[in-house]
């Protein structure tokens, strides 16, 4: 390839299952080979003395075909024995580890106490799971998401989603560590090497918000504007999975695709919004990006595949055009 030739290679910045999702069609509409899955590492959280890194699983589980396609996250044909061990001795028990789920923290601690870094250890685990694509932690650094709730103050992300049902308000968030945080190995270098970047429809505050809290990340997507394109996780003023559209709310965005475009306008070109939000493009495009209009909501990896070939066709004419 000379170097004046677009590589046709894909990032996606990914949060958990709407991203994973994603994956499943781009994989399919792309050389796996030629896709990187940057994932949010905010969400990750200590558990009886385990790393348990929710978003990585996520993504490899559904691109290994072995995702729970019910809760979206965790193993098929799963089992909770530990867990009703736990329960028993009043342990931890709000945050649902399965058996063989634990199987993959249980690795990913010991690794990780032996010295490997977090992108060492997810490459071993998605190698063990076959994945084609790769897959890498935004950082290898610790990054915490916390969250500051209504009559509680600041309390970990997994303890708000999970452990409170995301079913209280939120007046901040905050990337713990994302200062000093430093973009894993190969991160920078696939948002600049990219032929397209993807911006999952995943939640833009708790899922995107921080890979783009690392030094670098925003940066690098910055020179990449006119290559990337972004997929809104609201359809019709909902989240597609999640605390998405609350979340905007209740910190001052709006929740509809318009919300969506000013957040991510200065970063990417394109947005892609649902069927149900046609009558919305002209306020999208008045934020300063161009509009997609797809079917967003993938039941199965082929409507993914299919929003993926829309989508790179699209920037493909794109190309075209502008370099007439
Ligand atoms: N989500 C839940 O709503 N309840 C759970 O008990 C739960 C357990 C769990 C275990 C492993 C894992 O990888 C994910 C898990 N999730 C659970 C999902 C996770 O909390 C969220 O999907 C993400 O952090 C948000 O992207």
């Amino acid at each position: 390839m000379s170097s004046t030739e677009p590589s046709d290679g894909v990032a996606v910045l990914c949060g958990g299952v709407g991203a994973a999702r994603l994956l499943a069609g781009v994989v399919r509409a792309v050389d796996g080979a030629q896709v990187t899955a940057i994932v949010n590492t905010g969400d990750d959280v200590m558990l009886h003395g385990l790393h348990v890194s929710p978003d990585l699983d996520t993504v490899t589980y559904t691109l290994a075909g072995a995702v729970n396609t019910e809760t979206g996250w965790g193993l098929q044909g799963e089992t909770w024995q530990a867990m009703a061990m736990v329960r028993r001795y009043g342990g931890i028990d709000w945050f649902n580890l399965g058996d063989r789920d634990l199987g993959t923290h249980l690795y990913r601690t010991h690794r990780l106490r032996q010295g490997a870094s977090l992108t060492e250890v997810t490459a071993e685990i998605a190698a063990a799971w076959e994945l084609t694509l790769t897959v890498l932690p935004v950082t290898d650094d610790p990054l915490q998401t916390r969250v500051t709730v209504a009559d509680e103050g600041e309390i970990g992300f997994q303890d708000y989603f999970v452990r409170r049902h995301h079913d209280v308000a939120v007046s901040a968030v905050r990337f713990v560590g994302a200062e000093t945080a430093r973009p894993a190995p190969g991160v920078i270098e696939a948002i600049e090497q990219a032929g397209v970047v993807l911006i999952a429809p995943s939640n833009p505050i708790v899922s995107i918000g921080p890979l783009l809290a690392v030094p670098g990340v925003r940066e690098a997507l910055l020179q990449r504007r006119s290559d990337t394109i972004a997929i809104s996780g609201i359809v019709a003023g909902k989240a597609l999975k999640g605390p998405a559209d609350r979340l905007l709310v209740e910190l001052g965005h709006e929740a509809s695709v318009t919300g969506v475009a000013r957040l991510y306008a200065d970063l990417a070109s394109t947005l892609v919004i649902d069927d149900a939000d046609r009558d919305s493009c002209a306020q999208v495009e008045a934020s300063g990006m161009h509009c997609l209009v797809a079917d967003t909501i993938m039941r199965d990896p082929e409507v993914a595949a299919q929003l993926t070939r829309s989508i790179l066709d699209e920037h493909r004419a794109r190309t075209q055009e502008q370099n007439r």
